[in-house]
This record gives structure tokens, sequence and C-alpha cells, in this order.
């Protein structure tokens, strides 16, 4: 079995429904600590679980006995800083909960996501590297980044197979995100086909890593079945998708939308987190490790978003 924990949120959903299509429906258990709303995703094979009980979460590694784990569950960057002790709560001791229960259960592999959130204002802001200066400045990136020392760690002193990526902002239509600083990637695609308008709550010039969410789910499963010797980093993989800003999005959606136009709050607290993070990723190791690449560039990500969600 597969347990998927955190199944309601932007990844979680996304990894259910192609871990479903990949291993059948009744292969996958999905989880979260509300019932699901997605139309694909019903109470069957579905548990209700707070990452943060172990004991009610070591009764499904009971049940299941879970070859492999993904575990999602987390406060993303913006509600973080809204809610501080919350979020290191939950993304911290969620983890050290399932890396255990993992360990006691010989869970075969285990998935967490970290972020490019783990890389702060001292960190080079192009091409940032694998290793240089990390000094996040949001409790959700020093949280990934402690995760990241964890996972490592699990896999030295008890041999976990765990795997991570530091996934840049993802965007997809199967999914809402939810509490995130780049957020504003998928909502202006909803906004755009509704009122032909979006108010971006970073400025014109913001550039950030992101990525479709069908490579990041490919990557994420690429990873997962790459063979182990050939996985040499356990703490977490720098993955680069596209890098672009609200004004660069803007102008191709325009292509498929010629009436769209944006405009730009001023003041919004995202800012600050974006302008800590950096402007592009260099993921050299995963692309040489596991041959990672991506299939979709900004235009062929802008044509299939709107080509799915017109309706
Ligand atoms: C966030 N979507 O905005 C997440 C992600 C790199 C960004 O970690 O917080």
């Amino acid at each position: 079995k597969i347990l998927v924990i955190g199944a309601n949120g932007q990844i979680g959903t996304e990894l259910v429904l192609n871990l479903r299509g990949k291993y059948g429906a009744e292969a996958v258990i999905a989880s979260d600590i509300h019932p699901s709303k997605h139309p694909l995703i019903t109470e069957e094979h579905f548990e209700l679980v707070n990452v943060l009980d172990k004991v009610l979460l070591e009764n499904i590694f009971e049940k299941y006995q879970p070859t492999q784990v993904y575990l999602l569950a987390a406060i993303l960057s913006a509600t973080g800083e809204k809610h501080p002790q919350m979020a290191w709560d939950l993304n911290m001791n969620g983890l050290l909960n399932v890396l255990d229960l993992a360990v006691k259960y010989k869970t075969q592999k285990v998935f967490w996501p970290s972020s490019i959130a783990v890389f702060g204002p001292n960190s080079p802001r192009d091409n940032t590297p694998q290793y240089c200066t990390m000094d996040p400045n949001t409790v959700y990136g020093f949280s990934k980044l402690a995760g990241e020392r964890w996972c490592e760690y699990y896999f030295i002193k008890h041999g976990l197979d765990v795997r991570s990526l530091r996934y840049p902002g993802l965007i997809g239509w199967k999914s809402d995100p939810g509490g995130g600083t780049t957020d504003y990637a998928v909502n202006i695609f909803h906004e755009a086909l509704a009122n032909n308008k979006y108010e971006s709550f970073l400025s014109a010039g913001t550039a950030l890593p992101m990525m479709y969410m069908d490579d990041a789910i490919r990557a994420t499963l690429e990873l997962m079945d790459a063979p182990a010797d050939k996985i040499t980093i356990r703490s977490s993989y720098n993955l680069a998708g596209i890098s672009f800003t609200p004004e660069q999005l803007a102008a191709e959606i325009k292509k498929h939308l010629p009436d769209f136009e944006i405009s730009y709050a001023e003041h919004d607290p995202r800012q600050a987190i974006a302008d800590s993070w950096p402007r592009s990723i260099d993921d050299t190791q995963a692309a040489q490790e596991w041959n990672w690449k991506i299939n979709y560039d900004l235009a062929a990500m802008t044509a299939d978003m709107l080509e799915n969600l017109k309706g």
C-alpha cells in the first residue's frame, strides 16, 4: 500500500490521482485531516488522520503497513507567517512522527517535499546552487531547511530511504494551492477566464522559480523510481523549472486572451517573502543523477492551463 498524507492539498491531490492511475485505486490510501471535497477522491481508500496525532497515525501504519509514504501535509509560506507556531509544529513534528513510524514499520521509501523557500536573502539569487548560504527568514522556509536535515539524519542513522525535492512554485489546474506566495500564478488563470483581469499581489518584476504540476509530479515519481544507489543527496534535490515574473505570465496569457489586463497591489506581505527567495535555480545534480528534464516551458504551461480550465 502507498500512503499519501495531505491528500487534500495542491500536491497531495495530484499525487493521489497519479499514483492511483499507476498502481490502482485500492493500492493508494489517501489521508488528510478533513474529508476530501475533490470529485475524484471519495471516502473509499481514504483515512481521516491528523499527522500530529502519533497514536492515530500509528494505527494507520499498523493497518496498512505502507511500503511507501508521501508526506504532503504542511503549512505554506504566507499562512506560516500568520501562524508561526502552528506552522513549525505541523511542518516539523508531522515530519518527525512520519520518519519515526516509517523506521518502526520498515517503510521501504518515504517522500517529503522541501522547497526553494529554504534559500534566503543571502543565498545567490540566480541559478541558485544545491549548496550555498541558506538563511531563510520565513517559518515555512526554515522548517523545510530543518526538515531536510532530519531526512538526511534518518537516512544516515536508520538507513531510511527518504527522498526529497526542493519544489519551486507549482502551477496546476486539478487542485488549488493554499496559503503560498506563488499562488498568484494559479489564481491569475482562474480570474483571467472569469473576469479578464487580475490584481497581482506580487510586483510586475518579481521573478520566481516555477514549475507546471505535470512536471513536478513526474519529477517526484522519477525520483522515487530511481535506484537507491543513484541518489546521492538525502537532504533534498534542487529542482529547476521555469522562472518568470507576473508581467511575463500576463503577457503569455494575453496571447490567448487579448483583452486580459493585469494590475498590481502594493504592500502585500507576500512581496517580502518573494523578495527573499531565488529568481532561478540550478538543478545540475537532478539532471545528472536521475536524468531530470522539464517538459513544459511558460508557453506550453499557459496553453495547457487555459485549455483545461476554460471548461
Ligand atoms: C509557497 N507554493 O508559496 C509554496 C512554495 C516555493 C513556493 O514553497 O509557499
